[in-house]
């Protein structure tokens, strides 16, 4: 019985979180935020602003920084990670980063970490899931390998812009050279575990499956999704492995600087969704996951994969085996962010505009809500329209608009996830938004369904940590779960079934408002 650490470096944050599973407790919580914490990378929302709104990189040095950043803050809490016996973790999902030289032979503890990363970059920056550059490159993967059906078939996903393939290949055409001095490609996942391993480790079949470059029936890189993305790829790709492999201990620069135990074994780092589809305690079917984090995300354990006929939804691996179905949502919380500051509201402002001063259907008053490029629907251009009254369609009903945001990111989310199958009669819900009680009620009335919060909040950490919990010490995801994932009653948030007709009325004018796009 011991404490595991479990990590998350997500779009705008590194988090950490460490479970005892002596106790049943969460012993440590912390978080940095990559704007606040690191300004030098001018990355005030963790990715690098480009005046092309389809363009959204990362600096990779950045997040490498905010590991120090991290365990300094952890030990300076007097928090002893000698104590840690295992490590997991997870990423943002979609995002590379390229490499010279694989990483080897571990960290010198005469440089801070970040400054021995930046000689190893053979691409200075780093393309994450919000990029939607690689349209052309989407089409070129698709038509490589004998159409659209055939890329759904083997790797689970419709060709797709923010997904590793078309980002290699994009990187490939406009910087040969640079792609010729790339000697290897990670995932966001992969590259963290690597830089704590102080060695370059292997890639997560989990994580994997967001490349479109992945067999997901054989567990394998496809050989004809590879050669179509770009020249030898192959050899330029960790190899894929099962969720609980280790891939290796926690290097000496951590030992030294922080006191890890030496040895401290690491596993391999997934996605951010699939791992907090673990933290979440949804790892087994006939459980619904609604994440409201800077993208919103629907997703669902499930046994065998099935696609998206819309092609929007996808399929990656499940940590606890099997597969998971998920639809990711670009506009979620920084286009609530963007009505939140056009009417300098605050969160509570915007919940009790939901809760207080507006109704379900908002009089009439909807919006399309598109402030940056949404790869669900696929709109190629930021575009917000309103539908109303004069004074709203004018901007100036603050309530309306935020009613109206969040009505219209609810039903999109019903409507483009309903080929998962069966209506879910209780959902989980996480991420940041999910402490937000108004936003709760509309999705809760969307859905008719009742919506659950677990007590902690940071689900993909959490399921880095019952990652490494179950990998050290055997214990099932179903029993961790019950300690760690139990949902908090006193945040249940019950649909109002008097909505029912109303939202039934507008899933109907809002699909056809999506076709008409
Ligand atoms: P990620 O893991 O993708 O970086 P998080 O799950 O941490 O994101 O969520 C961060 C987002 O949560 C912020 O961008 C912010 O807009 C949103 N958020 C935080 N608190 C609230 C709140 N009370 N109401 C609505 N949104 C919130
Ligand atoms: C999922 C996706 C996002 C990122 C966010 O496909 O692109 O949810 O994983 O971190």
């Amino acid at each position: 019985m011991g404490l595991f650490l479990g990590l998350d470096s997500s779009t705008q944050s590194l988090s950490a979180m460490v479970v005892d599973t002596k106790r049943g407790a969460v012993v440590l919580d912390e978080s940095v935020n990559f704007g606040g914490a690191l300004p030098q990378y001018g990355s005030p929302q963790g990715f690098i602003p480009n005046a092309d709104p389809r363009i959204k990189h990362a600096n990779p040095v950045m997040w490498a920084q905010a590991l120090d950043v991290l365990f300094e803050r952890v030990t300076a809490g007097g928090f002893d990670l000698g104590s840690v016996r295992g490590v997991s973790g997870a990423g943002q999902q979609h995002g590379s980063v390229y490499l010279r030289r694989p990483i080897s032979g571990g960290w010198s503890s005469d440089a801070p970490l970040h400054e021995q990363i930046g000689p190893l970059l053979s691409r200075a920056t780093s393309p994450i899931w919000m990029d939607a550059s690689a349209g052309e490159e989407c089409n070129e993967i698709a038509r490589a390998v004998g159409g659209e059906p055939e890329v759904v078939k083997v790797s689970g996903s419709r060709a797709i812009e923010r997904f590793t393939a078309a980002q290699i290949r994009r990187f490939y055409k406009l910087e040969p050279a640079a792609y010729d001095a790339t000697a290897e490609i990670h995932l966001v996942s992969s590259f963290i575990a690597s830089l704590l391993a102080g060695r370059s480790v292997p890639i997560d079949l989990g994580d994997g499956a967001g490349m479109n470059l992945l067999d997901l029936q054989a567990g394998a890189w496809s050989p004809a999704l590879l050669e179509a993305a770009a020249p030898r790829l192959g050899k330029r790709l960790p190899p894929p492995v099962p969720s609980t492999t280790q891939v290796g201990v926690v290097d000496d620069y951590f030992v030294k600087k922080y006191g890890f135990r030496s040895g401290t074994p690491l596993f391999a780092f997934t996605g951010d969704n699939p791992s907090s589809l673990v933290g979440m305690g949804a790892s087994e079917p006939g459980t619904a996951v609604i994440s409201l984090g800077t993208s919103d995300t629907v997703f669902a354990a499930m046994r065998q994969p099935r696609t998206d006929p819309r092609g929007f939804g996808h399929v990656f691996g499940n940590p606890a085996g099997g597969f998971m179905s998920l639809i990711c949502f670009a506009n979620g919380s920084l286009a609530r962010e963007a009505i939140r500051d056009r009417f300098g509201l605050s969160w509570s402002d915007f919940e009790r505009a939901i809760r207080e001063q507006t109704r379900p259907g908002n009089d009439g008053n909807a919006m399309l809500p598109f402030f940056v490029p949404e790869m669900t629907p696929k709109v190629g251009a930021p575009k917000v329209e309103l539908f109303g009254d004069d004074d709203f369609v004018a901007w100036r009903k603050p309530a309306a608009t935020v009613r109206a945001i969040v009505e219209a990111q609810a039903l999109s989310m019903k409507h483009h996830s309903d080929w998962i199958g069966e209506r879910p009669t209780s959902i989980l819900v996480t991420g940041g938004a999910s402490r937000n009680r108004g936003i709760l009620q509309i999705i809760a009335d969307v859905f008719q369904a009742e919506l659950k919060t677990l007590a902690i909040s940071k689900s993909s950490a959490l399921g880095g940590a019952l990652r490494a919990a179950q990998a050290v010490e055997g214990t099932s995801f179903k029993e961790l779960a019950a300690t760690f994932a139990a949902p908090d009653p006193s945040l249940d948030v019950r649909p109002d079934p008097a909505t029912k007709a109303v939202y039934d009325e507008l899933g109907a004018r809002f699909a056809e408002r999506l076709a008409a796009l």
